[in-house]
């Protein structure tokens, strides 16, 4: 039997990835930081929360991380722990530098000393593209990282292409575009923007407040995406991959699909508020994922309406669900 260690994996992409795995006949272990309060929601609305097998260990204390590769050697290491909201990266920039940036040597460090056979993949993004300096992204395209989330990624990322070359460590990195799902974070646009289309439409809610939405974004499905993952970790190589549509779309445009899936006027409700404005934007993203097909055989199977439409969906159930008070 397969084994395989997750990081993050009370987030968006874990629970699909464990999911997926364990599908595989995996036996899938998640590293997971002491918190105060239940975050196994999106593991519990996948069924598969007693599937898991938890090791304590946070992704800042390299000791814990020691330990967790020490006892579980896994033969797949999938970092995708960290700090993810660009936003709040300039709230805390030390400790998205730590998270994103330094643990990910943590995680290379324990693995070349205690399971140099693991195979690794890292989480890195399409925000080390930043200012872009092509029309269209791809694995050769330079990075100008425009937030504290995307500098740390860059070193991720960097320190994953170093250990690869400098002690032949299976390292792979996977330069996801957005992506996303019914179990995205509510702080994220595009879950913002179909929990409250739910809410607006049951009477909940009256207005939705966002920022820029003349930006532009390459958004697809979080279940397609962790496909990627594992098959860059199937690879006799390791090596980086830009993972995406090839399609994108501006704010406004997502949030027109969200509420006309409902019936509703986007001009009703939207509010532009410049709190939701960033200090250094990214204005347009479109990847280009031709070497994932190549390689991998890999390609988005989800359009971005029928992603927004599922996403709706869900929220009309959750919100419908929930007592008004
Ligand atoms: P997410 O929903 O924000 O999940 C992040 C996970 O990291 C959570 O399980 C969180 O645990 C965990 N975590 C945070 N700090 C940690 C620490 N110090 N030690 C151990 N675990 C910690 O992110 P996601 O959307 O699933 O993304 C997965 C990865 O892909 C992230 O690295 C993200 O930066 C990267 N990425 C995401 C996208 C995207 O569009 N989703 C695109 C490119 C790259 P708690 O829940 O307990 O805080
Ligand atoms: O913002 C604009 C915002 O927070 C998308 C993370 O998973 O993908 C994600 O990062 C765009 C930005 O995602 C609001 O300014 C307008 O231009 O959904 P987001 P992100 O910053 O692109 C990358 C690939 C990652 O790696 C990250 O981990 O939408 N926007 N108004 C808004 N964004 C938010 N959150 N809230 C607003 O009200």
């Amino acid at each position: 039997m397969s084994s395989a260690l997750i990081t993050g994996i009370t987030g968006q992409d874990g629970p699909y990835l464990a999911k997926l795995l364990l599908e595989k006949g995996y036996r899938v272990h998640g590293l997971t930081p002491r918190r105060s309060s239940d975050n196994l929601w999106r593991l519990r609305e996948l069924g598969i929360e007693n599937d898991v097998d938890f090791v304590n260990g946070d992704l800042a204390d390299a000791g814990s991380v020691q330990r967790a590769v020490a006892s579980v050697k896994p033969d797949e290491f999938y970092n995708l722990g960290a700090q993810s909201f660009v936003a709040a990266s300039w709230d805390q920039p030390v400790l998205t530098g730590v998270v994103d940036g330094i643990a990910v040597t943590h995680c290379l460090e324990a693995i070349r000393q205690f399971s140099p056979k693991t195979r690794f993949y890292q989480a890195s993004t399409s925000e080390m593209f930043g200012l872009i300096q092509a029309e269209k992204q791809d694995e050769k395209t330079p990075f100008y990282p425009r937030s504290p989330y995307a500098v740390a990624k860059l070193y991720g990322h960097w320190i994953t292409v170093n250990y690869r070359e400098s002690f032949g460590l299976h390292a792979s990195s996977g330069i996801l575009f957005n992506h996303e799902s019914p179990l995205r974070g509510l702080e994220f646009v595009t879950r913002k923007v179909t929990d409250a289309v739910a809410r607006i439409k049951l009477g909940r809610q009256k207005e939705l407040r966002l920022g820029n939405i003349d930006a532009k974004r390459d958004w697809g499905f979080a279940g397609d995406y962790v496909e990627a993952m594992w098959l860059m970790l199937q690879q006799d190589e390791a090596d980086d991959y830009v993972i995406a549509t090839g399609v994108t779309t501006t704010v406004r445009d997502m949030c027109r699909i969200a509420f006309g899936h409902l019936g509703l006027k986007m001009e009703d409700h939207l509010v532009i508020d410049p709190k939701f404005f960033r200090p250094a934007e990214v204005e347009v993203l479109l990847g280009n994922p031709a070497k994932a097909k190549a390689r991998l055989g890999w390609e988005a199977k989800t359009s971005l309406e029928q992603l927004i439409r599922n996403m709706v969906d869900a929220d009309m159930k959750r919100v419908s669900k929930e007592t008004s008070c």
